[in-house]
């Protein structure tokens, strides 16, 4: 018999690579997708077999992080053994503008898919996707018993679902991992992130089609990997013999004008001539410095990272041009291939 897998956030970064590494696997995977009234599901195209085709595997339920009923009932149906809580409102700077929204998603969302987990009593294997946001002003380099000082709602919101996953594991003996995972990119990474902000830019002014392009705080350090290897590392984390948590770092870190330089490098530009700063962009409180200790991951998952700062930055500001050559032949376009 098959694993059963069920994902929220399928559509996003994230859910998109884990669930082809799922299928890989041979896993039958479950995806939690919300309404939208325009198209979201972009990122797992690709891997979506129409329900009606014999050898499906993939499938997507309509349903919300703000809805427990639905979720309760999605779970009760499904009978996973494996659920991933990815979905969110995962934008640090929006969340400021946005602060009950985001707490409600990112923070009590976790919480209903939790209880709904518990309500099923299935006794599926619980993965909440954690943030190295949560130590926000504590210096790095931060590891698993590192104190947490979120600086945002979002911060404060994954804090609280951090502890609330501990708490069913602590309560009801569920077995509940948290993967504190540092920033991870990817070509899937949605565009207004800083690293595709980036790299996106860089193809466009390299094909004449922009001039400028606006950030805000150079100086910020962030400890960036590549998303599928990251998705990796949460699968791993499920597969222990108990359950525990875990930071997934590549334990370099590099200031964001480091990554403008090296992207408009790689395309033979001085990215001093197209970059300005606009402080719109500017966070009311920013976290100066995360670079993660990932020790504990390589000890007793196995994992480390492949791709280290400037294979991921050649990586994303190729797959960028691409994607605009695709566009400007006519061809199909993929966000990646
Ligand atoms: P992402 O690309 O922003 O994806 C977020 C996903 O959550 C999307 O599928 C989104 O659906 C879904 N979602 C949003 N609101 C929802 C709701 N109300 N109900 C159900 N689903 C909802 O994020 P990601 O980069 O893949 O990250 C995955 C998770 O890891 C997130 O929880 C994020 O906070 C966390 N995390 C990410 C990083 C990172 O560096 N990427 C690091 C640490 C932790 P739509 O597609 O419809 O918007
Ligand atoms: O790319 P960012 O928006 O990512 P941030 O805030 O670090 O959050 C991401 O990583 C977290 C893990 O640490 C996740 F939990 C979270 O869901 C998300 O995936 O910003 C990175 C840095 C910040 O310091 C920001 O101030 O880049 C700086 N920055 C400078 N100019 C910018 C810009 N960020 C964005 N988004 N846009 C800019 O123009």
């Amino acid at each position: 018999m098959s694993r059963v897998a069920l994902i929220s956030g399928i559509t996003g970064q994230d859910g998109s690579y884990l669930s082809e590494l799922l299928l890989d696997k041979g896993y039958t995977v479950h995806g939690i997708k919300r309404r939208s009234s325009s198209f979201n599901t972009d990122r797992i195209d690709r891997i979506d077999v129409h329900p009606r085709n014999a050898d499906a595997r993939l499938f997507l339920h309509y349903s919300d992080l703000s809805d427990p009923a639905s979720l309760t009932n999605l779970i009760r149906d499904i009978r996973p053994d494996e659920v991933y809580n990815l979905g969110a409102q995962s934008h640090v700077r929006v969340s400021f503008d946005i602060p009950g929204y985001t707490a409600g998603i990112t923070g009590l969302g976790a919480l209903h898919m939790l209880e709904s987990t518990r309500a099923a009593n299935v006794g599926a294997r619980f993965y909440q996707a954690s943030s190295s946001e949560m130590f926000g002003a504590t210096p790095p380099p931060q590891r698993e018993e590192t104190p947490f000082h979120p600086r945002s709602p979002y911060a404060c919101a994954k804090v609280y679902a951090y502890w609330s996953a501990v708490n069913y594991r602590e309560s009801w003996g569920m077995y509940c991992t948290n993967g504190i995972l540092f920033n991870h990119e990817s070509p899937r990474r949605s565009e207004n992130f800083v690293t595709r902000k980036i790299t996106r830019a860089v193809a466009r002014i390299e094909a004449g089609i922009q001039d400028k392009l606006y950030l805000g705080n150079l100086d910020a350090v962030r400890d960036w990997g590549y998303a599928p290897e990251y998705v990796e590392a949460m699968w791993l984390s499920l597969q222990q013999d108990r359950p525990d948590d875990y930071v997934v770092a590549t334990g370099e870190g590099h200031t964001v004008r480091e990554f403008v330089e090296a992207a408009f490098a790689h395309v033979g530009l001085d990215w001093r001539e197209y970059v300005m700063i606009d402080p719109r962009y500017f966070r009311p409180a920013e976290v100066d410095a995360l670079i993660g200790d990932y020790t504990k991951a390589r000890r007793t998952l196995g994992w480390a990272p492949k791709t280290l700062f400037g294979d991921l930055v050649r990586i994303m500001v190729d797959a960028d041009r691409q994607l605009l050559e695709d566009e400007r032949m006519g061809r199909l376009v993929r966000i990646d291939r």
